[in-house]
């Protein structure tokens, strides 16, 4: 099955997906192979993979391992071209839609859509939303772009319009990886209620409720990364997949 067809059974079935995010700088090989397997045990629906500055560029041998110890979809989050890889399932087509930086809206997909062709892998066209969350994140470092301030959520929203009218398939609302604060409630409840294209949620995401939040606000599917670098939380996985599949709750 197509993953973009998968993630909307998932969400059809959950009431919302649970992906997480797996940075190949920031976890080791000999941590990957258990804390996969217990994702899968834990309920998590799928793996995105990379970075938006990744120094290890180990994309190809760090997919596979994922791939091997687990039936999991593994969906490429690019920071860049050179983490393109045919191990994957399907990668994200981000353009950074709100930002007015070229490179990151058209000039690095020419350079990697051929790429992309080669693998055979599935690409998602997604619309990349940045929104200001505290300190400068390294997502919006990197861009070389604004933010959408967080008090705007009618910024957002027709943000958001604009890329499902200009053909993507995905929203992805970001506040950055580790960010003080995640996207707001009210930011994340007008986006969705404009668009009718899935919005994913990410960034700054601590704790189960929080991620329940964003779900009964109308995100489709949740993102988190950095909190399970410590070891210490990944019994926590399990909370947040129940918290997340707010219909699967529902049926108990
Ligand atoms: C980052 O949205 C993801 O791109 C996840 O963020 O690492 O803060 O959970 P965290």
């Amino acid at each position: 099955m197509k993953i973009y067809k998968y993630l909307q059974n998932t969400i059809q079935e959950k009431g919302a997906a649970y992906l997480i995010l797996l940075d190949p700088d920031k976890l080791s090989e000999e941590k990957l192979i258990p804390f996969v397997k217990h994702c899968e045990n834990s309920g998590v629906d799928g793996f995105l993979i990379g970075g938006s500055l990744m120094v290890n560029n180990n994309m190809d041998s760090f997919i596979e391992m994922v791939k091997t110890s687990s039936s999991l979809p593994a969906i490429i989050f690019p920071g860049s071209v050179n983490q393109v890889s045919s191990f994957a399932d399907a990668i994200l087509f981000l353009s950074v839609v709100s930002g007015r930086n070229a490179e990151h809206l058209i000039g690095k997909h020419v350079l990697a859509a051929p790429i992309i062709k080669k693998t055979g892998i599935e690409p998602i066209s997604t619309g990349y939303i940045l929104v200001e969350s505290g300190s400068t994140t390294t997502a919006v470092y990197m861009s070389g772009s604004l933010p959408i301030p967080r008090n705007k959520p009618e910024i957002a929203a027709s943000t958001a319009l604009a890329a499902e009218y200009l053909g993507m398939k995905l929203i992805y609302l970001e506040a950055g990886s580790g960010a003080d604060n995640p996207v707001p409630n009210e930011m994340v409840k007008a986006v969705s209620q404009l668009v009718s294209i899935p919005v994913i949620v990410g960034g700054g995401l601590r704790n189960p409720n929080t991620a329940r939040e964003k779900v009964e606000n109308g995100a489709s599917i949740i993102v988190t990364g950095n909190f399970f670098e410590n070891e210490d939380n990944w019994d926590m996985i399990k909370e947040f997949a129940s918290a997340i599949h707010i219909k699967q709750g529902l049926l108990v």
